[in-house]
């Protein structure tokens, strides 16, 4: 849903400026320097772009689905590390909060999530406990008006930059499986929470990954979102539903950006007396690079044009960060194909994009999870 055509175009422009201006001249920086220049950051700020999904009585810009969706195939033009510090505000690091929580929680935390003075992180993941999320083992025991946590949360993005956390935890020791798990907002600086050193990726420098560990560390009771035990792993699977529509959006700019970058190589560079666009092998490459993000971005516009008219898009939401992310794999690889050697070389965008776009298939949900919820909702619906 498109609230207003002209303003969005407004927004969209504008980040499509800023994405082309400052963004795409410092990603070489960003990717030697393992960091976003302050400068940078206080830019992503004024833009708004730390509230872009959080309501405008928090102060946030309130966009819907397909407003979201739309920015983020913008802002997936330059290295996936600049979104990635403002995603998790605007996805798994404050969703928890907006969509289930407290009036008190949000009125307390989403303005300075909006605003960008503080970073939310989503700490799901544990070293024993992947794709299997309801497997977790942090615990959380009551004692008065706190609970004690204990675990380990592991590759958790954003953490070394958080202010706050949505830590699933388990409250009930003796119940298996998702109805024992509630998820808790807890604070960096609440005494037992540590980081653990900064994770070396395959990519993405410039976005942080570290462990967060919780040794007796007291959490107010006032922090369970939504002020009740026992859904916080529902709560977990709602946010999750948002974010992989929002990666699959991130996984379409991402490959045009690729696709943009091959196209214009293979018009510049000439081998056997002439560009090597003209070459129909490489129009293969370049034709079906083109098809697929025109089917991916399709798909990410029709699921959450479904989102903002209040339908459940658990399904549509695991079909899209499937069929974007794989897509983008493809495109990937063949955007260093079309560069040749070039591709290879770390000089070009391309070996770097290579590596970054990697983790799309994986993080929000490997694309064999994205199956099996795909699949699972098909036999749930046609039991009915
Ligand atoms: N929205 C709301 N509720 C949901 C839901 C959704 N999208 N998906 C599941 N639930 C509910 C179920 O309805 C069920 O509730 P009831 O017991 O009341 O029926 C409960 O949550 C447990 O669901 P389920 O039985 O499907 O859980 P499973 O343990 O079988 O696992 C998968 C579900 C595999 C889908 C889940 O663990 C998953 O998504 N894993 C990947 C985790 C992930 O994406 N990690 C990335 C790290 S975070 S960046």
């Amino acid at each position: 849903m498109i609230r207003d055509e002209e303003t969005l175009n407004i927004l969209l422009d504008s980040i499509s400026r800023f994405v082309r201006e400052v963004l795409v001249p410092n990603e070489q920086l960003v990717a030697e320097t393992d960091e976003i220049p302050p400068a940078i950051v206080a830019q992503m700020r004024e833009l708004g772009l730390f509230g872009l999904s959080i309501p405008e009585q928090y102060g946030g810009l309130q966009l819907t689905m397909e407003e979201e969706v739309r920015v983020a195939f913008e802002i997936a033009h330059t290295s996936p590390a600049f979104r990635s510090l403002i995603g998790t505000n605007n996805g798994i690091g404050s969703q928890g909060i907006v969509i289930d929580g407290t009036a008190e929680q949000k009125e307390y935390y989403l303005p300075k999530l909006a605003a960008g003075d503080i970073i939310g992180a989503f700490a799901l993941t544990e070293p024993g406990s992947g794709s299997d999320a309801a497997s977790l083992r942090t615990s959380a025991v009551r004692d008065g008006d706190f609970y004690i946590l204990n675990g380990t949360k592991r590759y958790i993005t954003n953490a070394p930059e958080a202010s706050i956390f949505t830590v699933m935890a388990r409250t009930d020791p003796v119940k298996r499986g998702a109805g024992a798990i509630s998820a808790f907002i807890v604070e960096k600086d609440t005494p037992g929470l540590s980081l653990g050193k900064i994770d070396k990726k395959m990519g993405q420098r410039g976005a942080h990954t570290c462990d967060v560990v919780f040794e007796n560390c007291r959490v107010p009771a006032a922090n369970v979102i939504g002020g009740k035990e026992g859904v916080g792993f529902k709560t977990a699977m709602k946010v999750l539903d948002k974010g992989r529509l929002h990666i699959a959006a991130v996984c379409v700019g991402a490959a045009e950006r690729m696709l943009d970058d091959a196209l214009r190589y293979a018009m510049e560079r000439q081998q056997f007396g002439q560009p090597i666009a003209e070459f129909q092998l490489i129009q293969a490459m370049l034709a079906d690079s083109k098809a697929e993000i025109y089917a991916a971005r399709s798909m990410v516009l029709d699921a959450a044009r479904m989102r903002d008219n209040g339908n459940d898009v658990s399904t549509e939401a695991s079909c899209c960060k499937l069929f974007a992310s794989e897509m983008c794999g493809r495109v990937a690889d063949r955007s260093v194909q079309i560069h040749g050697g070039a591709g290879y070389i770390a000089e070009y965008a391309a070996e770097r994009f290579y590596r970054d776009v990697r983790l799309f298939r994986i993080y929000e949900g490997t694309s064999q999870i994205q199956q099996i919820v795909i699949a699972r909702n098909m036999i749930k619906a046609a039991q009915k």
